[in-house]
């Protein structure tokens, strides 16, 4: 571990600190060659899909991109730790409930199916059918179906979620929470609305055409580094890039790419952004309304910057925008953006002159309570340019979890669509329910309120990834049975229900060994591209099951004669489950075909071929106000606009969500330490303060519930004022429950108002 320090980092992303924090990765998780040979195996056509992050890789073939923060995603898998039924019996639960979430999954890899017993407040070891037992008597216990909850985290492959979802529909409820809840939920939203598709519409090729690509909200540097690959051959050959970010993000400034040699050798790097725009928090919908107001203006002043035909062929709703814009005050877009007009005038005028142009956005558009009218708007500024379904253009939500989008695909989704039930109507013989599921905040609700009673998880981290974690604990704690298929220990095991099972499975770096030989899993990554994934280590241990194993063999324990589905037949070998895939969607016709090709297939994309799957059948422009009553105005009136600051709370360098690889945030210059706040130096000094002290948070929310995370470094950062930036998990007890995205349902982990109190105890 680094000792403590702040220090400003001024080299760029990538470059050397990359390659040299690998290694360092490897040898953490004791790996020597083997993890060389692992990290080689990332992303090849015989290769597993790196479990990172959701970026495509170019024909998912050809030379193995160097990512650093994948390959500390497979080495974290790849670990040679192991975590036995030994050091179960040493440690009680209790005790590992004072370990930080870094020390629990540092342990290593689950090695076998473990139970919980209340008399010992220990974990034992239990078989595999008598944990599936006990699923299956407690879910058949249940009075109502809907009375369980069934979570998915994005790591699940196609054939695992599927199978899933069917099992939980054949059990009969749609409680879909997923990871996609607290993520990029809005972006569907928004997106099936004014487009007709809820995914993204550019292609990796179309990163190599754009003239303008705009960055909202989102720090490739740490969390979608091969994407700075693709930013910098833009930046190179002239494409503006435009940063729109309340920090300042060292992988938006410059990069060096490890796998340049001469750049590599010359320490030189290559500037990303040509434009940095550092708005308020929650500033975006004013920001892009803005650049669309610049745009009619210059429209109504004879600069030709529309797309008319574009609109008059392909559009519905622009008069009402036109006519709202046109009336919208200058002054309320600077004042709820913080920029100038003059400002928002100048990435208009990028916008304007680029020809074709994509926009690219992360949490920080996602993660506010207006985050689907901000979508929303950002659509609305590309379809007037005639921005979407043409070469180098169109809307680019990038997604987090390496297959969160084909999770939904495959039907991880708590309100599923008609055509979905009717289809495992017709294939499978069943009437699945009819009745909308619980997404990830209403189970959190439905279980306090006592309505859901079992939960089962097929991976991620409940415990620790959701809001409000007093409420969220207490739920978890009153359920009658908690479930994790897991690869590492993590809070949610020690969070848990009455009855509780942790049940281990293989990771996407491990060789699939299944009656009918060794099985490969496919993903879809953020640009609807669907591969096979192999594993090549053997597994951590050799009690693991694969993930389709697990569902297939919970479904059968629990649905018993009710289940005319061959759920053993199924896993057996996996081309059965994705003939059944084939059958269910018509876009995966001749799937095992078709993903057999080397770099596997693209998904249609009715959108980015102008095709408009909306209700009225054209792409449609949305009007909205500008938000003036979020929770951070609200505390602002009633405490004060310099007391109450706006807390977005963000990933270190050194993480993968809840699971935390080490404390250096390097690029942000943080060392050793995960307990700082970033904040301007001017509030800082307001404050009374100085960097270096200490504060504690308090969420100004008037329900009654105090909320509260103590003991945070201050760091001085460059950041508007009245805007502070944490990390997650730890300021998740922060997060209300009931602050969530209007329509999304997304808790506003990015715009929480808090005030800043100097810290209660004398030393930390
Ligand atoms: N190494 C690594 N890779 C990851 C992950 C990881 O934890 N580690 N997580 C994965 C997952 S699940 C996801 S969803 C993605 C997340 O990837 P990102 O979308 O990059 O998520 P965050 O780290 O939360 O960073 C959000 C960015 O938004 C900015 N921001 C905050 N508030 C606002 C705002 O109001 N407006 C604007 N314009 N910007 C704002 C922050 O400064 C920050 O740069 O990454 C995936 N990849
Ligand atoms: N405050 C705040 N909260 C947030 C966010 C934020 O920005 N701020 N971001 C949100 C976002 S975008 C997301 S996506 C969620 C993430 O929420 P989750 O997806 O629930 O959390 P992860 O931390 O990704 O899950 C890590 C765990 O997954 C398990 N795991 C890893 N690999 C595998 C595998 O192959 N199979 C199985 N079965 N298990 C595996 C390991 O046990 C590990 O401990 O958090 C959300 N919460
Ligand atoms: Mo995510």
């Amino acid at each position: 571990m680094s000792e403590q320090k702040i220090e400003l980092y001024d080299g760029p992303a990538g470059g050397w600190g990359a390659l040299r924090s690998v290694g360092q990765a490897l040898l953490r998780q004791d790996i020597a060659i083997k993890g060389a040979k692992t990290l080689l195996s990332a992303n090849q056509p015989d290769g597993f899909d790196c479990p990172g992050c959701a970026w495509p890789d170019r024909n998912h073939a050809s030379t193995f991109e160097f990512c650093e923060n994948g390959a500390k995603a497979v080495a974290a898998e790849a670990t040679a730790r192991r975590v036995t039924r030994e050091f179960f019996a040493q440690h009680r639960v209790a005790e590992l409930a004072l370990q930080s979430d870094f020390a629990l999954e540092d342990h290593g890899r689950l090695t076998e199916p473990m139970v919980y017993d209340a008399s010992t407040d220990h974990y034992r070891p239990i078989s595999w059918d008598d944990a599936f037992g006990l699923i299956a008597r407690h879910l058949n216990a249940l009075p109502d179906p809907n009375q369980a909850a069934f979570y998915t985290s994005g790591r699940a492959s196609n054939e695992a979620a599927f199978l899933y979802q069917l099992f939980v529909r054949q059990y009969g409820t749609n409680n879909f929470p997923d990871c996609s809840n607290m993520c990029h939920e809005p972006s569907g939203t928004g997106m099936r609305e004014s487009i007709g598709v809820g995914k993204g519409t550019v292609t990796l090729d179309d990163f190599t055409q754009a003239d303008a690509i705009f960055i909202f909200g989102q720090n490739p540097g740490t969390n979608h580094p091969r994407m700075l690959g693709e930013l910098r051959q833009a930046a190179k050959r002239g494409a503006r890039i435009v940063s729109i970010n309340p920090m300042r993000e060292r992988g938006l400034e410059r990069f060096a790419d490890p796998q340049d040699k001469l750049e590599m050798a010359t320490l030189r790097d290559t500037p990303i952004s040509s434009h940095y725009f550092q708005l308020r928090i929650g500033g975006d919908f004013a920001f892009v309304k803005g650049m669309m107001k610049a745009l009619v203006e210059w429209d109504d002043q004879g600069r030709p910057v529309l797309d008319h035909a574009f609109i008059a062929e392909h559009t519905m709703g622009f008069d009402a925008l036109l006519q709202d814009l046109r009336a919208e005050s200058w002054e309320l877009l600077e004042r709820e953006s913080g920029l100038s007009a003059e400002q928002i005038r100048s990435a208009a005028d990028v916008y304007a002159k680029a020809g074709s142009t994509i926009a690219c956005w992360g949490m920080g558009i996602t993660q506010h309570q207006n985050s689907v009218a901000t979508i929303q708007m950002i659509v609305n500024l590309l379809l007037m340019r005639g921005n979407i379904g043409r070469p180098g253009a169109g809307p680019c939500p990038v997604r987090g979890h390496s297959n969160v989008q084909g999770d939904r695909t495959m039907g991880i989704w708590e309100l599923p669509p008609q055509s979905l039930l009717q289809s495992l109507e017709r294939v499978f013989g069943f009437t699945p329910p009819q009745k909308p599921g619980l997404d990830t905040v209403s189970t959190i609700r439905a279980m306090l309120d006592g309505k859901v009673k079992v939960f089962i998880a097929l991976g991620g981290n409940f415990a620790a990834a959701t809001p409000d974690t007093v409420q969220t604990w207490k739920a978890l704690r009153q359920c009658d049975l908690t479930v994790h298929v897991t690869t590492k220990l993590n809070r949610s095991h020690i969070v848990h229900g009455r009855d509780a099972l942790i049940l281990p499975c293989l990771g996407r770096t491990e060789m699939d060994m299944q009656v009918g030989g060794l099985q490969g899993v496919t993903v879809e990554d953020s640009m609807s591209m669907v591969h096979i994934s192999m594993g090549i280590n053997a597994p951590a241990a050799p009690q693991l099951l694969s993930e389709p194993a697990i569902v297939a063999r919970m479904a059968a324990a629990t649905l018993g004669a009710r289940s005319n589905t061959p759920w053993r037949w199924l896993v057996e070998d996996y081309r059965r489950i994705r003939d059944k895939i084939a059958e269910v969607f018509v876009d995966f016709a001749d799937f095992n075909a078709r993903v057999s090709v080397p770099g596997g297939f693209r998904l249609r994309n009715t959108a980015s071929e102008r095709v408009w799957a909306t209700k009225p059948g054209k792409a449609v422009f949305k009007t909205h106000a500008v938000p003036v009553d979020t929770p951070l105005h609200l505390a602002r009136q009633r405490k004060g606009d310099a007391k109450v600051f706006a807390l977005m709370t963000t990933r270190s360098h050194d993480q993968y969500n809840t699971t935390i690889y080490g404390n250096d945030d390097r690029y942000r210059g943080v060392f050793g330490q995960r307990r700082v706040v970033f904040a301007n130096e001017q509030d800082i000094r307001e404050l009374g303060m100085k960097a270096g002290d200490w504060i504690d948070f308090v969420t100004v929310w008037e329900d009654g519930d105090e909320r509260r995370a103590e003991g945070f470094k201050l760091v001085a950062y460059n950041i508007p004022r009245g805007c502070v930036g944490a990390y997650y998990p730890e300021t998740n007890p922060l997060v209300p429950l009931e602050s969530v995205a209007i329509d999304a349902g997304t808790p506003t982990s990015k715009c929480i108002p808090v005030l800043m109190l100097p810290h209660k105890a004398a030393a930390c």
